[in-house]
């Protein structure tokens, strides 16, 4: 092998989240200089886009003023916005629009409602879907029947923002927002319903907590966020196999490697021309 086939495969967002509360990583890159330093490593590892966040969604997250959001993310997507394309994970659309003057060209909308922001600006939207707010959403989630419930309110939220002239955009299903373990299975099993709306459509599972139920010991506590790794990586695989063009993911080096292959046509066996690590 000689390196990731960048150019066949789906696009790796990487996470930088500039909180000190997220779920996995919160505080590890809160502060500017630190969260520049974290998004210039997300880059060598090869992310095609670093998604810069203020503000944590994880379940029971305590909202963040406005201005410290804006504290936390604008002057790290000044810094690195000339150096990669840059996505701001936030609900608020005054911060949407302060990113998009900094250099953002994607909003990353866990609200699927910013999407005047992104048309007014020109930018590309994405809008994933939840059931609540991170306050409630965890608390005993009930669908008739989940996977059309979210391919209906994304498919109508992306109609409104073609409409609005958004130049591009993507869905999201939103894994764990207000989902059970039953939900999140059903929605990257049935990821084929959102494909065929014609969207673009992105998926985000790295290190989430239907990961570690899934990956539990014997003892039936779940496996910690630092366990989650090959979990990760095999949703997002799959999720690329089954039509996602984008995965959301904190550990991008790995996923660039996984995705590299997903998108590697198969060729016909005994016409390979490598010859190093032939085994
Ligand atoms: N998940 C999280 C945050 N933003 N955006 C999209 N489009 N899709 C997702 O699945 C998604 C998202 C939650 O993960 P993380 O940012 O790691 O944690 P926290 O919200 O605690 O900062």
């Amino acid at each position: 092998m000689t390196g990731p086939v960048t150019e066949e495969r789906a696009l790796v967002m990487g996470i930088l989240n500039v909180t000190p509360d997220s779920f996995s990583d919160g505080g590890a890159w809160f502060g500017t200089d630190r969260a520049v330093a974290r998004g210039h490593e997300l880059i060598a590892q090869g992310a095609d886009i670093v998604d810069v966040g203020g503000e944590s969604s994880r379940p029971g997250a305590e909202p963040v003023p406005l201005e410290e959001e804006l504290r936390r993310v604008v002057p790290v997507i000044e810094a690195l916005s000339p150096y990669v394309r840059v996505s701001v994970d936030t609900v608020k659309a005054p911060v949407a629009e302060a990113a998009v003057a900094a250099g953002a060209t994607l909003v990353n909308d866990v609200s699927a409602s910013l999407w005047p922001v992104a048309a007014q600006h020109g930018v590309g939207w994405v809008a994933m879907h939840r059931k609540g707010t991170p306050a409630t959403m965890q608390a005993d989630p009930r669908y008739d029947d989940v996977v059309t419930e979210v391919r209906d309110l994304l498919a109508e939220r992306a109609a409104a923002a073609a409409g609005a002239g958004v130049p591009e955009i993507w869905i999201d299903p939103g894994i764990g927002f207000g989902k059970t373990l039953e939900h999140n299975l059903a929605l990257l099993a049935h990821l084929d319903v959102l494909v065929a709306t014609g969207h673009q459509v992105m998926v985000g599972t790295s290190r989430k907590a239907f990961l570690g139920a899934l990956a539990a010991g014997p003892d039936g506590v779940p496996a910690p966020v630092g366990e989650r790794l090959a979990g990760s990586l095999a949703t997002a695989t799959y999720a690329l196999h089954r039509g996602a063009g984008m995965v959301r993911v904190h550990d991008v080096a790995a996923t660039v490697q996984a995705a590299s292959l997903v998108g590697r046509p198969a060729r016909p066996v005994g016409t390979s021309t490598e010859t190093e690590d032939a085994t």
